[in-house]
């Protein structure tokens, strides 16, 4: 094992329903006992993370009394002061109790949705106690399996009216909490609502308080539609909307597999790390948020093998980091962009000034332009690319 070793600094994150799932699926029953959220705490903050977050189900089972909810919280509290471990982040669970099985904020029954926004509401208050600056909505249950059963226009009103209320509820109570829309295009429900980052950013701006309101975009759940992550979150940025991220791995499309982070497609996460690290315009962090792991120890673990895959995300995320760095300081790396032309992109397409009839009057645009002779020469990508991957394997 390599012996990277994660500080606060890194601001490395675990939800405690990650580390605390006794992996019960769909087939088979839990294989490990529950684990108890100041173990949590303490084990994370060992390890070198900084933060740990929640669903209020997570930290206080579903129907406590108001004892043992205070008892719940302030066992958790005093494990964070213990080990100054924060709560960056909070979220709710509207998916597991079967009320929510049509949804929650969208659910076609108005009485089950009122119970969710209060339940939503219950919780901001724990999570604005807790000093988190962001809550997360996952919908997983707001979604259908019979197209025909669910009117999508009204549901989408539903979803708005929903999350302009949670909002007005932070703002009225001074909370300041920002919220991020997890997007995920099936599992549970057989097609979820707001299923990519550009579906869910679009919807944002249908919000009474849009600015309020960004994405939380996890890794597996962009690659189960195919698509690109890197390329997703570079525009969560370029939109101003990257307020959180779930960090996990996936191999191709198929079911939600929330493997230990780089243990799917590596060479994305390698361009990933390198976007968040390396992306930001002086060359130094894109994205200063929480990395926040979200995924499911294999089911074959134990206990031990639960606290070796909490290390194995952090280890992967700095090994990416370091290769990351490796890559871009490698004088051929450089060489090879220029060659490349990959960095003429930032050239903007017209002159400064430059009208539109100048473009327009400008013949070696178009008609003096040899489009056979441009078309020609390679790009080098090749190059390009093999340099990473050797990068990433060591081998420079
Ligand atoms: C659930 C889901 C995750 C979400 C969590 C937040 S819950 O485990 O699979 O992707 O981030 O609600
Ligand atoms: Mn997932
Ligand atoms: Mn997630």
């Amino acid at each position: 094992m390599s012996t990277l070793q994660p500080t606060r600094e890194d601001k490395f994150s675990f939800g405690l329903w990650t580390v605390g799932w006794p992996a019960r699926d769909p087939f088979g029953d839990a294989t490990r006992p529950p684990l108890d959220a100041v173990e949590a705490v303490e084990r994370l903050s060992d390890l070198g993370a900084y933060g740990i977050t929640f669903h209020d189900d997570d930290l206080v089972p579903f129907g406590s009394d108001d004892t043992t909810r205070e008892q719940h919280i302030k066992a958790f509290r005093a494990a964070l002061e213990r080990t100054g471990l924060v709560v960056p982040m909070v979220t709710t669970n509207l998916f597991t109790h079967p009320v929510f099985k049509e949804g929650g904020l969208t659910s076609n029954r108005r009485d089950v949705r009122r119970y969710a926004l209060r339940k939503v509401m219950r919780n901001m208050d724990l999570a604005a106690e807790l000093g988190a600056q962001t809550y997360v909505v996952w919908g997983g249950r707001e979604g259908s399996e019979v197209t025909s059963a669910k009117d999508v226009r009204a549901a989408l009103d539903r979803y708005r009216e929903g999350l302009d209320t949670l909002a007005e509820y932070s703002e009225s109570r001074g909370y300041g909490l920002r919220f991020a829309l997890e997007p995920k295009p099936n599992e549970p429900r057989g097609d979820i609502f707001l299923p990519t980052v550009g579906h869910a950013i679009a919807f944002i701006e249908k919000l009474e308080h849009s600015e309020l309101f960004g994405v939380n975009p996890e890794v597996g759940h962009e690659q189960m539609s195919n698509l690109n992550f890197t390329h997703g979150i570079a525009q969560a940025l370029w939109q101003g909307k990257l307020f959180h991220i779930d960090l996990n791995g996936q191999k191709g499309p198929k079911f939600d597999q929330d493997l230990i982070f780089g243990h799917g497609d590596i060479l994305d996460a390698f361009a990933l790390v390198d976007l968040l690290e390396n992306g930001g315009p002086d060359g130094g962090r894109a994205y200063d948020g929480p990395r926040h792991f979200d995924y499911k120890p294999l089911r074959t673990e134990d206990a031990d093998g639960v606290w070796a895959s909490a290390a194995a995300n952090m280890q992967t995320y700095l090994l990416l980091k370091e290769r990351a760095r490796a890559y871009r300081a490698d004088p051929e790396v450089q060489e090879a962009l220029a060659a490349s032309s990959a960095q003429e992109l930032t050239t903007p397409t017209r002159g400064q000034g430059e009208s539109l009839e100048d473009l327009l009057a400008d013949r070696s645009a178009f008609e003096d332009f040899d489009a056979d002779a441009a078309g020609r020469p390679g790009y080098g990508y090749v190059r390009l690319s093999q340099l990473a991957v050797e990068h990433l394997l060591g081998a420079r």
